[in-house]
């Protein structure tokens, strides 16, 4: 099994690294340097990535690639309506991140950093406690005990970990570190899971927080 990704740290690929070594299945990962991707872009599906690439074929999308590497780990499930939770969890990480790549883009792409910084306070006011708060819902109307989504470790955890601890480590421009002091419970649930110990001894974890 094989993942490739761009040469920098991001949820899409590190929730299929992290479900993988969870596991202990092992993977080979290759790291396109974004001063190629020009040149790569179409020799990949949908021209995106991550790819996960198995048993001879490619394939592409970080949804479909989510729940492969997590059926594989056995960190999905079985049951329809945990099967619902997940996949939300997915489509959040989706969602909150096609509503601030905008912001991303301005500056990375475009190096328009007056307009980067005016998409992102945009972001702030209309969107990042909004769609945390979703996601602080949605855990609580799901899981009995607000420790797991599913009340069972699963990708889902991985995801909202993940995607959790991009928006607090400092990482993007003017959101403030501290702004999950405003969801308590989802602030709690993230808290539980930096100490959850299947998920901090894997050697893919300590490399992304030690990235940063
Ligand atoms: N629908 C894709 C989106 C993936 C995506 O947006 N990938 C970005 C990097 S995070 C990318 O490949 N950007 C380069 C490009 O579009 O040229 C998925 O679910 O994986």
């Amino acid at each position: 099994m094989k993942l490739i990704y761009f040469d920098f740290n991001f949820w899409r690929v590190d929730i299929l690294r992290l479900c993988l070594s969870y596991s202990n299945i092992s993977y080979k990962y290759e790291r396109v340097p974004r001063q190629d991707w020009q040149k790569k872009k179409q020799s990949f599906p949908f021209g995106q990535l991550p790819v996960l690439i198995y048993d001879n074929n490619i394939y592409a999308h970080t949804h479909s690639l989510a729940i492969f590497c997590a059926q594989q780990a056995n960190l999905y499930d079985n049951d329809k309506q945990k099967i619902l939770i997940i996949n939300q969890v997915l489509d959040w990480a989706n969602d909150i991140t096609i509503k601030i790549a905008p912001s991303i883009r301005a500056a990375m792409r475009e190096k328009n950093y007056e307009k980067s910084k005016r998409l992102r306070k945009e972001f702030i006011k209309n969107d990042l406690l909004v769609w945390f708060s979703y996601l602080e819902q949605l855990l609580k109307r799901s899981s009995s005990e607000n420790k797991f989504f599913t009340d069972k470790f699963s990708i889902a955890d991985i995801i909202a970990w993940r995607v959790i601890y991009w928006f607090t480590s400092r990482k993007l421009d003017h959101i403030d570190p501290n702004f999950l002091k405003e969801l308590p419970k989802l602030k709690n649930y993230y808290q539980n899971l930096m100490s959850f110990e299947s998920l901090n001894n894997l050697r893919e974890f300590k490399e992304i927080t030690k990235a940063d």
